[in-house]
């Protein structure tokens, strides 16, 4: 079965990146969380990076703010897709700092970079990942994605 690392820099991102472990639970992805800091544990972002698609690991959801190398050096490291959530952190300038850090990556080492803060996207792009190859994830995404519709269509009676 698929499995999505999801790391993040402090365990001060766990409030944001805790989206992207609760929408995947509920596509009933198995996920594995970790804190690997680039700059406070770079020997064990290294180990991380070179071999979490050993571990069974489809794909890598990494976070981080302010000077946000993680996203990028997992990539640089790592064979898996990687997808990068900026955070909006105590370090951070404006957040645009961590936006930056993340989504400006030189070419042939991509990160799919996600919205502020936006680790719910990270976790349905992940599913989705996956889904492309797991029929059963794709039909859990269709019925997310009917829901998401019902909502707006029911909100549009009460105006
Ligand atoms: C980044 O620095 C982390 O990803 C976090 O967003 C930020 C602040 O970390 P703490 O000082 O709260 O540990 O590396």
């Amino acid at each position: 079965m698929s499995k999505v690392g999801i790391i993040m820099g402090s365990k001060s991102d766990l409030p944001v990146m805790q989206d992207a472990i609760d929408i995947l639970k509920g596509f009933d992805i198995e996920v594995e969380v970790d804190i690997v800091s680039a700059h406070r544990t770079p020997e064990k972002l290294f180990d991380y990076g070179k071999h979490a698609h050993t571990r069974g690991f489809s794909v890598i959801i990494a976070g981080a703010g302010g000077a946000a190398h993680l996203p990028g050096m997992i990539a640089s490291l790592s064979p898996l897709p990687v997808i990068g959530v900026p955070v909006k952190s105590s370090n951070s300038i404006d957040g645009w700092d961590s936006v930056l850090s993340i989504l400006q990556m030189p070419g042939g080492v991509p990160v799919a970079t996600v919205a502020l803060n936006g680790a719910k996207n990270a976790g349905i792009l992940a599913a989705q990942i996956i889904g492309s190859s797991d029929k059963c994830v794709l039909d859990k995404i269709m019925v997310y994605k009917e829901g998401l519709k019902a909502a707006v269509i029911e909100s549009a009676k009460n105006l």
